[in-house]
């Protein structure tokens, strides 16, 4: 009796075709995980809106442009070609920094008796940029701040200054630039005038949104002391060593202060016609109280700094004129302040713990 076959026959043609269905199968996913163009337009379509990590691409060229601004503002920023990998990367965005920084640690011991080199300086704080720019890496600051030095042949007292600083607004956690206007020549020196400069030229650099002005020989004392700007005008320097620590009068504005940029330009800057020492902190003092300011102040604890000693400067002698000008704040402050300053900018140069601006303002 011949053998039947045809039921055997039958299994292996099924097995066979199952075989084949299952290979179909595995070279279909297969060929759809390369994402060829062509074969499936709508995976590609659906590629353009969707990053693999399901963020849409909307935030990824946001992120793209945060990078080039930065990249414009000097900060470091990743170079990526397009289709590199990082484009598609999102960047972490940062929460705001709080409003007092963890990394404080109060009083702080301040002394001027051993020198200080630019080197040593940059090589403990690695994290400035060129032309003395910081931003604190782990959060958003919650300013922007430029920080005015008026200038000139101090440069001993600026290495102090740099060595001090530096890390104290590193720990409070601001977002900072330091711009250090230098008066060229030998003419009179004009502190206020040189205020104004360095806020006209800061902005130049970055929008910054608050503007510390501090002496180059004052150094505070307590990294709570935030050089930053408050709902009304600050002065920082509550508490110098050179007055016991105490405050010469209630109205002196010397020294080291802060203002937005709201509160500057509501009282016009500062004036540009006070040349040689004195009077013109008074004279911002009568700006700010004649548009209805009053002056915010940290606590004498928290304010004390040391004054670096040091004899008068050559062409820095007391301008006789100043206690006339002091009494007729209000009727020149309109016409003379930032909207009238005018100075030839001889030079920007920026280096690595500051950015160095060399001015003619001109003479009496
Ligand atoms: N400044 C200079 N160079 C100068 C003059 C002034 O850099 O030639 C700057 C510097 O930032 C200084 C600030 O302007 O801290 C204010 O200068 P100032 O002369 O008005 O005030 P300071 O407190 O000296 O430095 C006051 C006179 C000190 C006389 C001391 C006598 N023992
Ligand atoms: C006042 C000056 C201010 C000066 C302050 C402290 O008398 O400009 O002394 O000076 N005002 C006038 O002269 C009208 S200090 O001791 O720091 O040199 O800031």
């Amino acid at each position: 009796m011949p053998a039947d076959f045809s039921l055997l026959h039958r299994i292996c043609k099924l097995v066979v075709l199952l075989c084949f269905f299952h290979i179909a199968v595995t070279v279909f996913f297969y060929v759809r995980s390369f994402d060829i163009p062509l074969a499936f337009p709508h995976k590609r379509q659906s590629h353009n809106n969707t990053t693999q990590s399901g963020l849409d691409t909307h935030t990824v060229s946001t992120s793209r442009t945060e990078w080039n601004t930065q990249n414009e503002e000097g900060t470091a920023a990743p170079q990526s070609e397009p289709g590199q990998k990082s484009v598609t990367e999102p960047r972490k965005s940062l929460e705001k920094c709080p409003e007092t920084s963890p990394l404080l640690v109060g009083p702080l011991r301040v002394e001027f008796n051993n020198p200080v080199s630019l080197e040593q300086i940059k090589d403990e704080n690695p994290n400035v940029q060129l032309g003395g720019r910081f931003k604190p890496k782990d959060c958003e600051a919650l300013q922007k701040v430029a920080i005015i030095i008026p200038f000139r042949k101090r440069d001993e007292h600026l290495k102090f200054w740099l060595y001090y600083l530096h890390p104290i607004l590193q720990r409070q956690q601001l977002e900072y630039g330091v711009y250090v206007i230098n008066q060229d020549g030998d003419e009179t020196f004009n502190r206020a005038k040189l205020l104004n400069v360095g806020y006209q030229e800061s902005l130049k650099d970055k929008d910054y949104n608050c503007f510390v002005f501090s002496d180059v020989d004052l150094i505070p004392m307590d990294d709570r002391n935030t050089y930053k700007c408050f709902s009304q005008p600050r002065h920082l320097s509550v508490s110098m060593d050179k007055f016991g620590f105490r405050l010469p009068y209630n109205q002196y504005f010397g020294g080291v202060s802060s203002m937005s940029k709201g509160q500057y330009l509501k009282i016009n800057g500062f004036p540009n016609n006070y040349w040689g020492w004195g009077g013109e902190d008074d004279d911002i003092y009568n700006r700010l109280a004649s548009k209805g300011m009053t002056i915010s102040r940290p606590s004498g604890d928290i304010g004390k700094c040391r004054m670096i000693r040091h004899n008068r400067d050559k062409q820095n002698d007391p301008n006789p004129q100043r206690f006339d000008r002091i009494a007729h704040t209000k009727e020149t402050m309109n016409k003379d302040g930032i909207n009238s300053l005018s100075y030839k900018l001889m030079s920007v140069e920026k280096l690595d713990l500051f950015t160095k601006i060399t001015v003619d303002v001109g003479k009496p």
